[in-house]
Order: structure tokens, then C-alpha cells, then sequence
């Protein structure tokens, strides 16, 4: 058997986290990312019937069936995860009724799976059902969006168009427009149901005054977005609410739309 420091979804794991350390999205132990692997590229490395602990779900995960994930660990630093990451994340598979999951790697030292996980595996769950190739989840902190949410009414539509509105890229990274929560407690089921229900029609979703949800097919999809959603916010925020004397019009995004083949969310566009 490979050994698993070297399989390329750790590898890959290392590599993300250490990266969104130093964008500064994720002080302290803030973040999570969790990750769909194949079973085909899980067995090179470990043995499926070697469970090392079991532990209960809150709620019915079973659409998620012998689905095997790598998730980063509860109460630890994304800092962190590349000089020790089988005690910083692990790799779990969800039970056949959907009510437990097993450990089959990590989490050394009686370490957790993060403490998102169910609003982790709600989202896999509605976003398989839109994109059969959807595989992460990736949650973090970054500041100028969280500010943004302080100033900017929290309209799904009226943030996504004044994202649209800071860079020109911005439409054709997301054209279905990003969703927004207000304030709510974390870690929680309620949560976890509040962002599936928006996560079905955008890939992100925003949580006022916390971070942010990202969702996608492969790591440079979501890190991308969240880059992308981020670096607007910046402007945004660099803007300060000093006057804008010229931005980009409603029938300027549109033509960038038609330019890249790309449908603009339904009805957030006025022409
Ligand atoms: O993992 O970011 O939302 C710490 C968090 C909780
Ligand atoms: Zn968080």
C-alpha cells in the first residue's frame, strides 16, 4: 500500500490550506474545507476495512452513502495542517443509513472532524443533486467580504450586482450571482439547512458577519471563486462610499455575458 502522506488529495489539501493561511482567510482555527473523494483513489492508500473510531451524525446523511471524504479538523489551524496533517484532518466515509460516519485516517490524538461537518455534508448533498461533478466545500474568513456585510443590504440581488459591478471578471466567475444569510449560529443543523436551500442555485453562499461558503467541482474552482468574491469585496471596501462617478452598466454586463456564452442569473439584470 502507497503511504498516504503522498497521496495527491493530501498533498493537495496541504497545499490549499497553507494557501488560504497566507490570504489571510483563516486566522486561528477558523475554516474548513471538506472534499469527495473516489473510493478508487482513497483504497491506494487505505484499507476500507480498517475503521479507526465511528461517530453519530445529527441528522439523515444517507444520500451521502459510502461516500468517502477528507475534512479538515475541528479546533485546528489551517497554519498548521502541512507540517502534521494526520492530526489536523482525516478521512471519513459516511455510514450506509446515514446516521454515523467512520474514521479511517487522521485525526490523531482523539481529534474531530470540523464542527461544520453537517452543514458541510448539506451542501454536498444539494449541490450533487445540481452538479453531478460537484466534490468541495470550503469555508473560511476573509475580511473585506465580512465587512461588507456590515454596510451592504444583504439582498441576494443587490450584493450580487454590486460584486458585478467591482471588477469586470466578476460576472463571468459567477453568473448565477452569489446568496447571502444574515446573522445565524454556527456549527448548527439550522444553519446547514439555510445554506443548502440557497446553495442550490449559487456556488456561494455568504454568511453576514462570519465568511463565507464555497462550493465546487476542484480546488482552483472554488478557491478561485472565493479569490474572485473576495478581491470585489476589497473594492468595494476601498471605495469606502466615496462617490461613484462611473461603473459598469447593466447592458455592459450583459454584453460581456453574450461575449462568453455565459446566462446571467435570471432577472437580476435590468435592459
Ligand atoms: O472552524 O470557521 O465556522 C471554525 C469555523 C466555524
Ligand atoms: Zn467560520
Amino acid at each position: 500500500m502507497n503511504h498516504i502522506l503522498e497521496a495527491p488529495f493530501v498533498r493537495e489539501m496541504c497545499h490549499i490550506t497553507a494557501n488560504m493561511y497566507r490570504m489571510g482567510w483563516d486566522e486561528r482555527n477558523g475554516g474548513n474545507i471538506s472534499w469527495i473523494l473516489e473510493e478508487t483513489a482513497v483504497t491506494q492508500y487505505l484499507d476500507p476495512n480498517e475503521v479507526l473510531r465511528t461517530l453519530p451524525l445529527s441528522f439523515d446523511a444517507s444520500a451521502l452513502a459510502g461516500r468517502y471524504l477528507i475534512v479538515t479538523g475541528t479546533g485546528r489551524y489551517f497554519r498548521n495542517v502541512e507540517r502534521c496533517p494526520q492530526e489536523n484532518m482525516g478521512v471519513i466515509r459516511i455510514a450506509q443509513d446515514g446516521r454515523s460516519y467512520d474514521i479511517l485516517w487522521g485525526f490523531e490524538h482523539g481529534g474531530k472532524p470540523t464542527s461544520e461537518l453537517p452543514t458541510h455534508l448539506m451542501n454536498h448533498i444539494a449541490r450533487l443533486r445540481v452538479d453531478p461533478q460537484h466534490r468541495i466545500v470550503m469555508h473560511c474568513h476573509p475580511a473585506n467580504i465580512l465587512a461588507m456585510t456590515y454596510v451592504h443590504d444583504l439582498d441576494d440581488r443587490a450584493f450580487t450586482k454590486t460584486l458585478w459591478r467591482m471588477s469586470t471578471e466578476c460576472i463571468v466567475v459567477f453568473p448565477e450571482g452569489i446568496s447571502v444569510l444574515p446573522w445565524m449560529v454556527c456549527g448548527t443543523n439550522e444553519i446547514g439547512e439555510a445554506t443548502a436551500e440557497k446553495i442550490r442555485d449559487t456556488r456561494i453562499v455568504l454568511w453576514a458577519a462570519h465568511g463565507i461558503f464555497g462550493t465546487g467541482r476542484d480546488m482552483d474552482e472554488v478557491f478561485g471563486l472565493i479569490e474572485t468574491v473576495e478581491k470585489a469585496a476589497e473594492i468595494y471596501m476601498k471605495i469606502g462610499g466615496r462617490e461613484i462617478r462611473q461603473s459598469i452598466t447593466d447592458a455592459e454586463l450583459a454584453a460581456l455575458c453574450k461575449e462568453f456564452g455565459l446566462t446571467p442569473r435570471e432577472g437580476y439584470l435590468d435592459l
